[in-house]
């Protein structure tokens, strides 16, 4: 790994919110692509977090300092990585689901399409049933990604996909899901149109809905 990349995940995983912004420019100075500050500093520092939090080594407070850190890159980042994308190939509605205030995965993305041409309407976290149905009549998508991190939420996702059944929406929309701990045969089983492990594969997903990819 390059030596800025790796000041930059030094510097999620410090929460070094005053050093951020400079190693941000300084490797994109450096001609590296957004995508790799992203993927070699920022989700690689953000890795190391979890590991760290995992282990007891790290609390909430140091945790949420290294989210905003990330978070404080990805806002310089964000113009670049959409610029890389194609025109606007259709409609996504984000949001994690209720319960859940995890959001930086689910940040990405919505990075991530609007960097493949999606018009992205992102709800937030903490989002109920009502939200999404709401949502949806307002913005009209074509596809509901909806976000979990905690295996105590991933069931507001079948709720919310019973609830967008329940309001006759359900054919309207295709549904993609993903978070830490969503799987494929769990996509199955709550009947989600697709699941994708990464923003990078959402994104790719997302297009396949649309016929794009
Ligand atoms: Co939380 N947390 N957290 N946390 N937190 C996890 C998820 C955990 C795995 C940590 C651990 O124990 N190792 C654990 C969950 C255990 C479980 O349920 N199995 C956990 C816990 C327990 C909790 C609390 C309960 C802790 C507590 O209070 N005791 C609490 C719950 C609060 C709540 O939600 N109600 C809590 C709180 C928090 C903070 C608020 C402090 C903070 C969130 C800040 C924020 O998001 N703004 C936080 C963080 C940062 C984490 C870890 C460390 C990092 C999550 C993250 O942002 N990863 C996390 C440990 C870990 O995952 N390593 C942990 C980086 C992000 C880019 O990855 O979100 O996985 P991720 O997104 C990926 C893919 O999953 C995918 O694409 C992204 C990458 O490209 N993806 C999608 C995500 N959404 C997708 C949607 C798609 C497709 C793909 O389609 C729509």
């Amino acid at each position: 790994m390059s030596e800025i990349l790796e000041q930059i995940a030094t510097a999620v995983i410090e929460g070094d919110l005053d050093e951020i912004e400079d190693l941000t420019e300084d490797a994109l100075d450096e001609d590296l692509s957004a995508q790799e500050i992203l993927d070699g500093g920022l989700m690689a520092g953000m890795d190391h977090v979890g590991v760290e939090f995992k282990a007891g080594n790290m609390f909430v407070p140091e945790v949420l300092r290294s989210a905003k850190t990330m978070q404080t890159a990805m806002d310089i980042i964000k113009p670049l990585l959409i610029e890389s994308g194609s025109k606007m190939v259709g409609k996504v509605l984000l949001g994690t689901v209720k319960g859940d205030l995890h959001d930086i995965g689910k940040n990405l993305v919505g990075m991530m399409c609007e960097g493949a041409g999606f018009e992205v309407n992102d709800i937030g976290k903490d989002v109920d049933p009502d939200g999404f149905i709401a949502a949806i009549k307002e913005f009209e998508p074509d596809i509901v990604g909806m976000s979990a991190l905690l295996t105590t939420t991933m069931r507001a996702m079948e709720h919310t996909i019973k609830a967008l059944e329940e309001a006759g929406l359900r054919d309207q929309v295709k549904v993609m899901i993903g978070g830490a701990p969503v799987t494929q045969a769990f996509a199955d089983q709550i009947g989600a149109d697709g699941y994708a492990s990464n923003a990078a594969s959402a994104a790719d997903l997302a297009k396949q809905f649309v016929g794009t990819a």
